[in-house]
């Protein structure tokens, strides 16, 4: 739709009457958010209609993505954005007197995702739209998205986040569209002459109510949609749970997100929930291809469902399930289409995360499914016989010890593996999942992370982008990959110099934040350092704080020492039960009021934990930092995204070679970037031969020898506890992700960052490179090499849209 400034007022001013009986003056934000919200959506509507009918009229092949979590943020700027609105958004709200920024801040995240996994989600979606192609979300409509966080006395508290009290105004509720999803009870296989009908006893019958969301494609006309289940009671079935706890024990199965990431629980109320969205995603799937009489031994010809992680890896048995129970399929053509239709890509390979349950408990939740999963297994282990020798059936088959190893599932399954950055997918194929990569090669494939440029970039740091603007022109907005005709300007002074200006105004707006949030005042002028993401002991957090504290030991020595002056900024949730991560934020808090107090070292230092880091935050701490911590264990972190989304706002990253930093330092270049610490084959080295003993290094390394003596000796306060917990988590445990190990090159990375803060120019010719090398992690190539290798999607073009 197009829109001109008058129309746009004209718009919001008859819809805030008819929503609230109000005028501008009179309206509170929420009332003046929830009319711009309406205008949007009235907004993107129709194309959202066309861009469902043109699937449907050219019969194009469809991939749903299903995901335990989605992590969008706000949506209001971002879908301005993407419809082409901002600008005369931006200027008609403030003639009428009134802020897109101050508007914008009264939605509440959608935080319905932990971390990595969640937020990739999101930006593939956007992606997905981006590129025009026919892709669907499925996912869980969690009532409380992951919990707020807040700090008491420096310990992480943990409160409810109840994102949906205001409504959520993106979404529409399609009651029409509810399917039944059965768990519990028993299942009998009874061979009525015709095939094996499968009769359910004593199972309760939930009601999966779609909750759809627009996901608005940039400046393409095309919209697809996020499809969010919540679970409800049938009208059918109310007489049978007639007291608030009867009801509120099938609500609860949407109620809360786990706030685990990268740790695996083994609740039951989990694996309900994997079975509810997998259900009911599949069945809507299947009930929508059938409306068109198209034969279903060709259904893989025109949908792919794609397992993100292995928590939704029950699609292969539901899909299996519906095609041998409600289509009578026989079970070769039935596994062929399945096989055919899934693919999976793995997140981590962190022992800890992999997911079993035990057969008991499927056996609870959804009898058939265990029992097709039982059959599958017995198929494939007798496929192998004589093939493969025991040991290797053994291994990979999908139960064993009664448990069912979910990602055995998803890859036997599916016709794809992927792993999410070279490094992991190589770990993948030669390591965790070896067995399967010797019987299955051409499933492997690698798919490197991506973020949408569009979000993290055009929204979050519009200072940084009209810089771009002026140097290259604007074609960077529709293919970032453009980004990269800023390496012919390295020598232009003027351009480095404006680099720089954005940075300050960013870093300016940060430190007010941080002073309105914490009361703590940081310069603008320091260098701004910057570890965001999950709290977790391999992201070694812990390491970046040893170093902060030998800082701080230097200028106590010597106050007056010549250092460039930092900021270090943490942004970072701990997974409520993760006792270790706790500690290690309680001490992060305790150094940095240490720090922050400490009127002897002249403000060289800073310390700044801000609390609730999510996706807001992070668009607020992105723009404004100069370098990134991405300090992992190499083999650790599957890929990270935050250094890409880092990076592509002009920060210079401190990194091992982990991950996507791998591709990250060949795409810049070993002079652009910080790389310290051990490989993975040290790693490795170090893990198979165990001879690896940290005290060593506290023995011989003076440093390291007081950096950790300060927390137990009192030098840090009101750690007595936490203080001896990370010390012997570090000597007596021998330090498990190798943090003394990588400390002396790490301290070696960090003071090159100083000396090369120095020069201005060159930090911001760093700056410029790292920018213009970011468009190879944009999510819309990586979304493009799924669509094309992987699902054989094809984009939507204009005429198709008709
Ligand atoms: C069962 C508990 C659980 C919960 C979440 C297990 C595993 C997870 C996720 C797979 C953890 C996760 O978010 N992994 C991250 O995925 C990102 C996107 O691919 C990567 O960039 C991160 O490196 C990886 O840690």
């Amino acid at each position: 739709m197009k829109i001109t400034q008058e129309r746009f007022v004209r718009e919001f001013k008859k819809q805030l009457a008819e929503k609230f009986a109000l005028d501008v003056k009179d309206a509170a934000p929420i009332e003046l958010y929830q009319t711009l919200v309406s205008v949007v959506k009235s907004g993107y509507s129709e194309i959202w209609r066309n861009t469902w009918k043109s699937y449907v009229k050219n019969d194009q092949k469809q991939v749903y993505y299903f995901s335990i979590e989605f992590l969008p943020g706000r949506l209001l700027k971002s879908n301005l954005l993407n419809m082409g609105w901002y600008d005369v958004v931006d200027k008609g709200l403030k003639q009428m007197g009134l802020s897109l920024d101050k508007i914008s801040e009264s939605e509440v995240d959608m935080a319905l995702g932990n971390g990595g996994l969640g937020r990739l989600a999101s930006c593939f979606m956007d992606a997905l739209a981006s590129d025009g192609l026919p892709g669907n979300g499925n996912g869980i409509r969690y009532k409380y998205g992951l919990f707020k966080q807040k700090f008491v006395d420096g310990y992480q508290i943990e409160l409810p986040n109840e994102w949906l009290t205001d409504g959520n105004n993106w979404a529409v509720a399609r009651e029409s569209k509810a399917v039944d999803v059965l768990m519990g009870g028993q299942v009998h296989l009874i061979d009525n002459g015709k095939y094996l009908e499968a009769i359910y006893e004593g199972a309760d019958v939930i009601k999966a109510v779609p909750y759809d969301t627009g996901i608005v494609g940039y400046r393409n006309d095309h919209v697809n949609t996020m499809r969010l289940w919540d679970a409800q009671i049938p009208a059918s079935e109310e007489v049978k749970y007639p007291t608030i706890e009867d009801r509120r024990r099938v609500e609860d199965l949407t109620s809360v997100l786990y706030p685990d990431d990268s740790n695996y629980e083994g609740r039951i109320l989990r694996l309900k929930q994997e079975y509810f969205f997998t259900s009911a995603g599949i069945q809507s799937i299947i009930r929508h291809y059938k409306k068109y009489d198209r034969p279903l031994n060709e259904i893989s010809e025109h949908i792919a469902i794609h397992i993100n992680d292995t928590h939704p890896a029950m699609c292969v048995a539901e899909f299996m399930r519906i095609l041998l129970d409600k289509e009578h399929m026989d079970w070769d053509e039935a596994w062929q289409q399945t096989v055919k239709t899934m693919s999976y890509t793995n997140h981590t390979i962190m022992a800890e995360a992999l997911e079993k349950w035990p057969v008991e408990m499927l056996a609870t939740v959804q009898p058939r499914i265990l029992q097709i999963i039982q059959e599958i297994d017995r198929r494939y282990a007798l496929e192998l016989e004589g093939k493969k020798d025991h040991d290797f059936i053994e291994r990979t088959r999908i139960i064993k010890d009664g448990m069912v190893k979910m990602a055995h599932l998803a890859i036997i399954g599916s016709h794809s593996t992927n792993g999410v950055a070279k490094l992991h997918t190589e770990l993948l194929e030669n390591d965790v999942l070896r067995d399967f990569y010797e019987l299955y090669p051409e499933r492997f494939n690698n798919k490197t992370n991506g973020i949408t440029v569009r979000r993290w970039l055009q929204v979050a740091n519009p200072e940084l982008s009209k810089t771009i603007d002026q140097a290259i022109g604007t074609a960077w907005r529709f293919d970032a990959k453009k980004l990269h005709e800023l390496e012919k300007h390295v020598g232009d002074k003027k351009l480095l110099e404006k680099i720089g200006r954005a940075k300050l105004d960013n870093k300016k707006k940060l430190a007010a934040f941080i002073k309105e949030d914490t009361g703590i005042e940081v310069s603008p002028h320091a260098i701004f350092d910057v570890q965001i993401k999950r709290l977790h002991a391999y992201k070694r957090q812990l390491l970046n704080l040893l170093h902060i504290v030998k800082l701080y030991l230097d200028l106590k020595d010597d106050p007056n020492r010549d250092v460039e002056p930092r900021v270090f900024i943490f942004g970072a949730k701990a997974a409520p039960s993760y006792h270790y991560a706790k500690t290690i934020i309680k001490c992060i808090n305790e150094v940095a009021n240490m720090i922050n107090n400490d009127k002897t070292i002249n403000d060289k230092l800073k310390v700044v934990f801000l609390e609730n880091y999510g996706v807001s935050l992070a668009e607020k701490i992105i723009p404004a930092a100069d370098v990134g911590e991405q300090i992992s264990t190499a083999t650790k972190e599957a890929s990270g995204t935050s250094n890409m989304k880092l990076m592509l706002n002009g920060a210079l990253t401190v990194a091992t070679l982990d991950g996507a930093n791998i591709e990250i330092k060949d795409h810049v270049g070993e002079d652009n970037i910080f790389i310290f610490g051990l490989t993975k084959d040290e790693v490795l080295e170090y893990e198979k031969n165990h001879h690896y003993y940290a005290a060593e290094y506290y023995n011989s390394n003076p440093v390291i020898k007081r950096v950790l003596d300060a927390f137990v000796d009192g030098t840090i306060p009101n750690i007595e506890v936490e203080g001896h917990e990370i010390y012997d988590s570090l000597l007596r445990v021998n330090d498990e992700y190798f943090v003394l190990r990588d400390f002396a090159s790490y301290v070696q990375a960090q003071e090159a960052v100083s000396e090369a803060y120095k020069d201005k120019q060159n930090w911001n010719k760093m700056c410029l490179i790292n920018i213009a090398n970011a468009g190879y992690f944009s999510a819309d190539d990586t979304v493009e090499k799924y669509a094309k290798e992987i699902w054989d999607i094809k984009p939507n073009s204009t005429e198709m849209r008709g």
